[in-house]
């Protein structure tokens, strides 16, 4: 079954917004050969852009905002300001990483584009008042998984630009996999005793610099990714907008659990579009160690 077939039970507004990142994803899969250097500008961490970044932001921004008439505002890791589009009437609000990963364009790893999906909620609300979440990851498949609110479906990109349906209704096994961001001589002393009572339980090491692969890879085989505070950042490195948000609701709506080690990270309210979090995303058992471990200590 097509992408467009699977939604013809989703509202038409959202479907048509949901094809739209689908139809760019083809195109940004096809702009990698020529677009791998640097460029000039930053984005609003300071960090300098990748081409196909800025590229990957300027056609998402495009064809969502300039292009669909239901989406109001665009916020993207890779623009400074929220773009305003349309009247206030518009129901959409979207996030956007354009090209998460992107220091492994390069390198030709997977890297993804996370989008979030509000509906009449800004996007400065809580994750959990999200409509829908998706993400495409880039790698010897172009790879879609979705999720309007009810069940999490993954696609495949065919050689004509098409996504088929590959799983339906996805469930997070059980795993013994994790997936640990930051370094480890800057751990605090609950992530670090954490992280040693996974390796002690036979938890084999996976991470790839891609936070949508390290997920999928997840959804795939069960287990943690993890990127904590750590010594000299205890926000951690991830935004929460951008990413924990989008990839927690996804990883819920599949059975399983976001947690910035304390609570639930689509509990948080946002204060600015720039907020970082730390964070643990996978099965519900391994955020339930995490959590329990917090408790005990403080
Ligand atoms: P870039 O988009 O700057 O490459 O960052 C990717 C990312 O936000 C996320 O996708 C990774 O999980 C994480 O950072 C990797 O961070 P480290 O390079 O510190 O491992």
């Amino acid at each position: 079954m097509d992408l467009e077939t699977h939604l013809k039970d989703t509202p038409d507004d959202l479907a048509e917004l949901i094809l739209t990142v689908a139809e760019c994803s083809r195109k940004i899969r096809d702009a990698f050969m020529g677009k791998q250097g640097m460029t000039d500008t930053k984005n609003i961490y300071g960090e300098r852009q990748v081409a196909l970044d800025k590229w990957a932001d300027q056609l998402l921004v495009k064809r969502l905002g300039d292009d669909l008439d239901t989406v109001k505002t665009v916020a993207s890791e890779e623009q400074q300001n929220i773009l305003v589009y349309k009247d206030e009437d518009d129901p959409y609000n979207v996030t956007l990483d354009p090209v998460d990963g992107s220091s492994l364009i390069g390198t030709n790893l997977t890297v993804g584009t996370i989008v979030g999906i509000f509906k009449h909620h800004d996007v400065l609300s809580q994750g959990k008042k999200m409509e829908a979440a998706m993400y495409i990851l880039y790698g010897p498949l172009n790879i879609l998984v979705y999720t309007a609110g009810k069940g999490v479906h993954e696609f495949a990109m065919n050689k004509r630009g098409k996504y088929f349906l590959q799983r339906e209704n996805i469930r997070i096994p059980n795993g013994k996999i994790y997936a640990p961001g930051a370094l480890r001589r800057d751990y605090l002393p609950i992530h670090k005793k954490y992280i040693e009572m996974l390796e002690d339980d036979g938890y084999k090491l996976r991470y790839s610099g891609c936070f949508v692969a390290d997920v999928h890879q997840l959804l795939c085989n069960g287990g943690i990714f993890t990127y904590p505070g750590f010594k000299g950042r205890e926000s951690g490195k991830l935004r929460l907008l951008f990413e924990a948000n989008p990839m927690g609701f996804i990883v819920t709506k599949a059975g399983g659990a976001a947690s910035t080690g304390l609570g639930n990270i689509l509990d948080v309210r946002p204060s600015s579009v720039a907020d970082r979090v730390p964070i643990y995303i996978g099965g519900k058992k391994e955020i339930e160690l995490i959590e329990r471990l917090n408790r005990e200590n403080i």
